[in-house]
C-alpha cells in the first residue's frame, strides 16, 4: 500500500542512519508483533520472550551512554518509540518503563558502582527495572506521596504502596521513590526483597499487552548503599518522567499513522452505494484531517527532538508534544475506529485498540490536564495546579 502518511517528504529531514534504525524496527514490529497482537491483547499477555529481542535492536535504554547502553541520538530513540506505538502501546511502553524511567534514573542519579552493576544486564535485557512514584492517592501530584523510608543506622525501611507500576511482577529490580526526613529520594530495591510485593492490576480496557501493578512495601529493609545518591527531591523523578514524556510525543504518532493507513485502505476496498467509501466526500475530509495532524505531530516531534539533541529542551515543550500529539492521536484513531463501521468494535481492526491503548497514554506520565496546566503557567507565569 503507498503511504500517503507523510505528506511533506519528512523522511528527508533524517539522516540515513536514522531511517536504518526506524526501517529496522519497522520491520520488526511486522514480523514479530503485528501477527500476534490481537490475541496477546484478548488474552491479556505480555510476551516476555520479546524482551531479548528488543534489546538485540539495542532498544532498552537506547539513547544512553556509556555502560553497555547503545548511546543512540534522540531522534532515533523517538522514531523506535513511534514504530514500536505503531504495533501497539504497550509494547512500547515496555521500553519507556524499562529505558526511560528505571534505566534513566540509574544512568543519571545512580553511583558508578549502581550504574556498572545494573545498566549492562539490562541493556541486554536480562534484568528489567520499574518505577514507583504513583500512588493510591497520589497521581498527579506525586509530591503527595505517603511512601515512607525511614533511616535505622546503616539500613532503610521502606513502607508504603504504589500505583499503575509498569512491569513490577516481573521485574527484578524497583526504582522506588519514597519521603525521608529529607525529603523525596530514590532507592533501588531488589524486588524478591522480604515485604515487597507486586500485584498486577486486571480488568483493564487499555493497554491489555502489558503489565501493570499495586506495590504494598511492608518494612522492606535496604542496606544504606540503596539510594541513588544523585536524586533530591521530587526533581530526581521528573527528570526521569522527561525522558519519558518524549518518547510518548513519538509514540503516539505511531498509534496515529497506523490507524489512518488501516482506515485508508479499508476505504478504498470497502464499497457502499456501489462505490469505495475514499470515492465520498464526507470520507475524504476525514482522511485528509488525519493526514493534516499526523504531519503536523510528526514536525513537532522533530523539533522537539532536535531541541533535546543541543541539549536546549524545556519541560514546557515537552508537555507541549505530549498534550499535542495524544489529543491529536486519539481523536484520529476514534475517527478510523467509527470509519470502520461495525467491523471497527473488533480486534480485526487496530484503530479501536490504538484509542482505548492512548487513554492511557494520555493519562500516564501527566494528564492533558496537568501539561495544560504546565504550558498556562509558561505562558502566564502564574501555577495554577493548586
Ligand atoms: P514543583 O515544586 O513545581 O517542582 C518540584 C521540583 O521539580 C522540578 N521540576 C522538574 N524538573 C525537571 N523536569 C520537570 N519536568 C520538572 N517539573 C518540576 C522543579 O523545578 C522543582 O525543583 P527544585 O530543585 O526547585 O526542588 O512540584 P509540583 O509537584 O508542584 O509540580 C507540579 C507538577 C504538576 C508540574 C508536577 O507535580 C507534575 O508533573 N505532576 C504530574 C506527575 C506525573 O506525570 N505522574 C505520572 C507518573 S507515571 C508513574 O508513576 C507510573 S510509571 C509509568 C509506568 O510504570 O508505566
Amino acid at each position: 500500500m503507498l503511504d500517503t502518511s507523510d505528506l511533506l517528504n519528512l523522511d528527508s529531514l533524517f539522516s540515513a542512519e536514522e531511517l536504518n534504525l526506524r526501517n529496522d524496527v519497522r520491520a520488526f514490529v511486522d514480523s514479530s508483533i503485528r501477527p500476534h497482537i490481537a490475541e496477546w491483547y484478548e488474552n491479556a499477555v505480555f510476551p516476555q520472550e520479546i524482551i531479548r529481542e528488543l534489546a538485540r535492536l539495542g532498544l532498552l535504554g537506547m539513547h544512553l551512554k556509556g555502560y553497555g547502553c547503545p548511546g543512540r541520538s534522540a531522534i532515533e530513540y523517538g522514531l523506535a518509540a513511534m514504530e514500536l506505538e505503531a504495533g501497539d502501546s504497550g509494547l512500547r511502553t515496555f521500553v519507556s518503563v524499562q529505558g526511560s524511567l528505571a534505566m534513566s534514573a540509574i544512568h543519571k542519579h545512580g553511583s558508578e558502582l549502581q550504574k556498572n552493576r545494573l545498566l549492562p544486564p539490562m541493556a541486554a535485557g536480562e534484568v528489567v527495572g520499574c518505577f514507583g512514584l504513583t500512588e493510591p492517592t497520589a497521581g498527579s501530584d506525586p509530591g503527595g506521596m505517603q511512601t515512607f523510608a525511614r533511616r535505622e543506622g546503616d539500613a532503610w525501611i521502606l513502607n508504603g504502596s504504589k500505583r499503575w507500576i509498569g512491569l513490577a511482577s516481573i521485574a527484578q529490580i524497583a526504582i522506588i521513590w519514597a519521603m525521608t526526613d529529607d525529603g523525596v529520594r530514590g532507592f533501588i530495591v531488589p524486588t524478591d526483597t522480604p515485604g515487597f510485593n507486586a500485584t498486577p492490576i486486571e480488568s483493564k480496557l487499555s493497554m491489555r499487552a502489558s503489565i501493570q501493578c499495586d506495590i504494598e512495601l511492608n518494612d522492606v529493609l535496604l542496606p544504606a548503599e540503596s539510594i541513588l545518591p544523585g536524586a533530591r527531591g521530587l526533581r530526581g523523578p521528573f527528570e526521569c518522567l522527561n525522558e519519558a514524556r518524549y518518547g510518548i510525543i513519538w509514540g503516539a504518532m505511531g498509534a496515529a499513522r497506523d490507524s489512518y493507513l488501516t482506515v485508508l485502505e479499508y476505504s478504498q476496498q470497502r464499497l457502499q452505494f456501489d462505490k469505495p467509501l475514499a470515492s465520498y466526500q464526507l470520507t475524504q475530509e476525514k482522511l485528509v484531517n488525519m493526514a493534516l495532524e499526523i504531519n503536523k505531530g510528526m514536525l513537532l516531534a522533530l523539533q522537539i527532538g532536535r531541541l533535546k539533541e543541543s541539549g536546549q529542551l524545556k519541560p514546557h515543550q515537552i508537555s507541549m508534544g505530549k498534550l499535542n500529539n495524544c489529543r491529536e492521536a486519539i481523536k484520529i484513531c476514534r475517527d478510523a475506529r467509527a470509519m470502520l463501521g461495525g467491523n471497527g468494535i473488533t480486534l480485526d481492526y487496530a484503530p479501536f485498540r490504538h484509542a482505548n491503548n492512548l487513554e492511557s497514554v494520555r493519562t500516564y506520565e501527566g494528564t492533558d490536564e496537568i501539561h495544560t496546566l504546565i504550558l498556562g503557567n509558561h505562558i502566564t507565569g502564574i501555577p495554577a495546579f493548586r
